[in-house]
């Protein structure tokens, strides 16, 4: 089975309903040059002054990734603003629920908000990142219609292809459960020309293949996230990093300034996805990264 490619002329309703039969979907020429351009010269200059990383297991060392996108380039916002992404996200995570308010019985609607960004360039000689739910990050459970925690979106910066590494993704497997493994054998490269893009949600299968070019292979990723996914009392707001910093180191971690496994709250610096908790720190180990592979199993 391959992933099925819509065009951007597709509506929301065509998007959602590949994605829910598929797990994910491919939109063609999502931006347009002059925004596909833009990100190129913002980002490529910073990216390319990175460091590769220093995990083996999941993030790479032959790829080099930045974080904090909406702090580098303007021209990501028209990704977050692409009807086709910010809609096609909303009608998966903006389920209402209902609480009690007294005998009020009242309905909430969760918001979105960006959870991660991150430009992904693959170098020549990388291999492909284990399949695995991005919706991992928050352990999320996957019963039969569940809801869904996170719409993913992968942009090709460059053009992605089976051989330099186009995101390996297992069409349908959003709709499993969480004893089933994921198999390479299952998964089909996503084929896609720069400035298209592919949409996923939390649930589905994937990771980044191997780089058998001799060429990178650049993709933007965001995600647009349940909005009640944080901590209820804005602590970072409240306590920025200079006050942090002369709060007793348990403290610090107890407000938030501490990642949860695998991944949970990390921040990029010198292309390292690392625990936040190193913003307070004078010196840090420069190979402390936050790991989905280690850190889930220690
Ligand atoms: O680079 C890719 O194609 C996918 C990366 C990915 O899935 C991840 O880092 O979580
Ligand atoms: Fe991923």
């Amino acid at each position: 089975m391959e992933l099925t490619t819509v065009e951007p002329t597709a509506t929301v309703d065509e998007v959602v309903a590949v994605i829910e039969r598929d797990g994910g979907v491919i939109i063609r020429d999502f931006l347009d040059p002059a925004t596909l351009a833009g990100l190129t010269a913002d980002l490529g200059p910073v990216v390319d002054a990175l460091p590769f990383g220093v995990d083996e297991e999941f993030s790479g060392i032959r790829t080099r990734r930045l974080g904090g996108i909406f702090k580098h380039t303007r021209y990501a916002d028209a990704v977050v603003r692409n009807p086709l992404y910010r809609e096609t996200a909303e009608r998966f995570l903006c389920i209402p629920e209902h609480i009690w308010l007294g005998e009020d019985r009242i309905e909430v609607t969760p918001t979105v908000q960006v959870g991660v960004t991150q430009l992904i360039a693959i170098y020549p000689g990388e291999g492909a990142q284990p399949l695995h739910r991005d919706d991992s990050v928050w352990q999320w459970r996957h019963p039969e219609g569940g809801r869904q925690a996170r719409a993913q979106i992968m942009v090709a910066v460059s053009d992605f292809t089976a051989e330099n590494g186009g995101t390996l993704v297992i069409p349908g497997s959003h709709r499993w459960d969480d004893e089933r493994a994921p198999r390479r054998s299952e998964a089909v490269s996503t084929v896609m020309s720069a400035g298209s893009a592919l949409i996923f949600i939390g649930g589905t299968y994937h990771g980044g293949g191997t780089n058998s070019t001799d060429d990178p292979r650049i993709g933007l990723t965001m995600s647009l996230d349940l909005g009640y996914l944080r901590q209820e009392e804005n602590q970072y707001l409240t306590i920025p990093v200079e006050e942090a910093r002369v709060l007793p180191e348990d403290i610090q971690k107890i407000v938030g300034y501490e990642a949860c496994p695998p991944t949970m709250g990390w921040v990029e610096t010198d292309g390292v996805m690392r625990d936040p908790h190193v913003l307070l720190e004078d010196e840090f180990d420069s190979a402390a990264q936050v790991n989905m592979g280690a850190r889930a199993a220690s």
